[in-house]
């Protein structure tokens, strides 16, 4: 199996490689920023609870974000392996991953990790907030919290990668489809 973790702050193109991905390596996409505004969407009480952090552009709790997405990989017996975006956002997230695929015996292959400058992101997410209708991407002040959550509590998951030799930093600053081919050969590399 192939799981990759694509990883970067708020912005850096993760949910826009993914379906490129997702596509080529034929993998099963799970990013907890979908499903948890699904969950919003559906007026469930989880999402109702998640919109509070998600508004404010906090992290929703490790418990609510962890139990999720096991009932996600569980319900994906049969895939070839994963995208994770947008997860692990913390620690405590990577570590409670790295135990779900312990049991099902199949780990995370490689981390790729987008790297763009903080203005670039912050002109990108302005523009999707002007149609996205999403609340975290309408307002400066919001998207300057994203980052610096990203930079506190998300940041420190590239030394947990790290440390297992499976971290790779990859420039997310270009064209579309020029990033997707620095994320192809990453990827080509390792699998
Ligand atoms: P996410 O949905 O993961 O939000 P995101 O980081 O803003 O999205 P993404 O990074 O995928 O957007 P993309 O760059 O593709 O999370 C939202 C919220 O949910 C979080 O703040 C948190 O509250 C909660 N949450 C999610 N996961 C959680 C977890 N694990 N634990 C706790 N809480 C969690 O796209 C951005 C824009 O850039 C797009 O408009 C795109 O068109 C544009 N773009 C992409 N690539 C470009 C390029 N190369 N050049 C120019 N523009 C580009």
């Amino acid at each position: 199996m192939l799981n990759i973790v694509l990883f970067g702050p708020p912005g850096a193109g993760k949910g826009t490689q993914a379906e490129k991905l997702l596509e080529k390596y034929q993998l099963v996409h799970l990013s907890t920023g979908d499903i948890l505004r699904a969950e919003l969407k559906n007026e469930t009480s989880l999402g109702l609870q998640a919109k509070q952090f998600m508004d404010r552009g906090e992290l929703v709790s490790d418990e609510v974000v962890i139990g999720m997405m096991e009932s996600k990989i569980d319900a994906s017996q049969h895939a070839n392996g994963f995208i994770f975006d947008g997860f692990p956002r913390t620690t405590a997230q990577a570590r409670a991953l790295d135990d779900m695929l312990y049991k099902k015996g199949t780990p995370i292959t490689v981390m790729l990790a987008l790297a763009v400058d903080d203005e670039e992101l912050i002109t990108r997410l302005l523009l999707r907030g002007k149609d996205s209708g999403r609340a975290d991407d309408q307002d400066k002040s919001i998207i300057e919290n994203r980052i610096s959550v990203y930079n506190k509590d998300t940041a420190p998951v590239i030394d947990f990668y790290d440390n297992q030799n499976k971290y790779q930093s990859i420039d997310g600053v270009g064209g579309i489809d020029e990033i997707f081919e620095r994320l192809c050969t990453a990827i080509d590399a390792v699998k």
